[in-house]
């Protein structure tokens, strides 16, 4: 689906365990300039509801579980991330909504930028509007 993608990591595993390795611009396909996570989120809370503007983004449950919802303006999905092994690579112009997490999550997200509260699009009609304007469609 346009701006999104699933990312498979390699796992490094022996005897001991297992170990992934993250490189800028090798298995991430940006340069990392912030990473950040979200732990402590109760099961009945919806985190996201927002889409931005140029910020691309890799997402990866360390632990848990959650449900992303994403929605580009013209096509709408939902991942269930659960595994480290797997990345959600989102690029811009996608509406994203977590929620679902278990009790133990902890989402990593690696960030192509520092945070600007600027590239946040947080109004949904907004949104489609700007889509809409992208794909050529009068809204
Ligand atoms: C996204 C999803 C997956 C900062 O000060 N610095 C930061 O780097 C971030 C990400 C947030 N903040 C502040 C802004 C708010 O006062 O932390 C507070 C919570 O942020 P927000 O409500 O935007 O969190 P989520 O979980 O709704 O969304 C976050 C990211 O903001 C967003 O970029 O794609 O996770």
């Amino acid at each position: 689906m346009k701006n999104i993608e699933i990312i498979n990591f390699e796992i490094k595993g022996d005897s001991r365990g297992s170990l992934i390795s993250i490189e800028n611009l090798k298995n991430i396909p940006f340069d990392i300039k912030r990473i950040y996570y979200i732990f402590n989120t109760l099961d009945d809370v919806i985190r996201g509801k927002h889409a931005h503007k140029k910020l691309e983004q890799v997402l990866i449950c360390l632990s848990g579980s959650c449900y992303i919802d994403l929605d580009t303006g013209i096509e709408k999905t939902s991942f269930l991330l659960d595994s480290p092994q797997k990345g959600l690579y989102i690029k811009d112009m996608v509406w994203r909504e977590m929620r679902n997490f278990s009790s133990n999550t902890v989402l990593l997200v690696l960030a192509s930028d520092f945070y600007n509260e600027n590239d946040y699009i947080r109004n949904y009609e907004s949104f489609i509007l700007e889509t809409n304007k992208l794909n050529g469609k009068n809204s």
